[in-house]
């Protein structure tokens, strides 16, 4: 079982998702920016450390929002989602490959079907 972190980063009523990249897993779909915890690392560590390196920031990491286990068909993940938000006077990210969304725009993208259970549950908050 891989040990997976991702966040939902909520700025302004929207969220940041990003997309994948053309070729390799889960090609081009969108998803919520993080990846693989390292050996002996802490979840939240890891969220922050993915976070810093693929959009260059720091966020808050505010709460656990769902663990969800999924299997793919070469692989086995447990994906812990948490809420996080920006730092006073951090500019929200932005680039061809990142969209922030209402949380009711979020199912019209394609995600890996491992985040199903979290869209269903985003798209009935009203933060
Ligand atoms: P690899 O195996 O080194 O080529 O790297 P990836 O692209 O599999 O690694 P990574 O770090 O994106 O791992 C995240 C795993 O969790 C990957 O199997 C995709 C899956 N996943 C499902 N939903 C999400 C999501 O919303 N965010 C992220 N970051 N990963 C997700």
């Amino acid at each position: 079982m891989v040990p997976v972190v991702a966040g939902v980063i909520l700025h302004e009523e929207r969220v940041l998702i990003a997309r994948r990249p053309p070729t390799g897993h889960l090609p081009g779909l969108w998803e919520f920016p993080g990846g693989k915890v390292e050996w002996g690392e802490d979840r939240r560590a890891a969220l922050s450390r993915e976070i810093r390196e693929e959009l260059g920031i720091d966020v808050e990491i505010t709460r656990e929002l769902m663990v969800v286990e999924h299997a793919y068909p070469d692989r086995r993940v447990a994906i812990t989602f948490y809420l996080c938000s920006l730092p006073e006077g951090t500019d929200a990210p932005g680039g061809e490959t990142l969209r922030w969304l209402r949380p009711d725009e979020l199912e019209e993208r394609s995600f890996p079907p491992a985040n199903a259970e979290l869209i269903e549950l985003l798209k009935g908050k009203d933060w």
